[in-house]
């Protein structure tokens, strides 16, 4: 039997019931372990757009990272997820922000995320969940606390 990995996952939504489609994620995701507070966050790029609601989540899989992210790409897709404009409002996002300790780079799957290291909408949940990562050098060394944008608020729990 394969080996489970712990993976964490940063969801987002800006359009329509959006807390209801975070905790539709959170139903479907498999082996959800752990559930951040939920944030009420800055639009960090794209189009002018409304404030997003944001989570991360933590799982425990067999899935291959590939399997995973086709996973995400499903759900998304039931939340009636668009690909129109590049960071533009969406019902849902989920990204895969770390695979174990797995460097990954593939077509259409770079983990850890590249851009979660300078988004407070990602950092600020994620250490809710996995405190013990503000002591691991691989991933501090990549945050730079002047470069971390988005003003974030914590407004309790999904
Ligand atoms: N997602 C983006 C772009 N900008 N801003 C916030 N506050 N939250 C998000 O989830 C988000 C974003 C692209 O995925
Ligand atoms: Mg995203
Ligand atoms: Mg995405």
């Amino acid at each position: 039997m394969p080996n489970k990995v712990r993976a964490f996952l940063g969801l987002g939504s800006n359009i329509g019931d959006s807390r209801n489609w975070l905790r539709q994620a959170v139903e479907e995701l498999p082996g959800v372990i752990a559930v951040s507070p939920l944030y009420r966050t800055e639009p960090v790029g794209g189009p002018d757009q409304d404030d997003y609601l944001n989570i991360v989540v933590a799982i425990e899989t067999e899935l291959s990272s590939r399997d995973l992210l086709l996973q995400c790409q499903r759900i998304e897709l039931e939340a009636g997820r668009e690909r129109l404009v590049k960071n533009g409002p969406r019902t849902l996002d989920i990204d895969i922000l770390l695979y174990d300790n797995r460097q990954i780079s593939e077509p259409g799957l770079e983990v850890p995320h590249p851009r979660m290291f300078q988004r407070n909408f990602v950092i600020s949940p994620l250490l809710d969940i996995a405190p013990e990562l503000a002591f691991d050098e691989a991933f501090t060394s990549r945050i730079n606390p002047d470069e971390l944008i988005g003003d974030v608020e914590e407004i309790g729990e999904l």
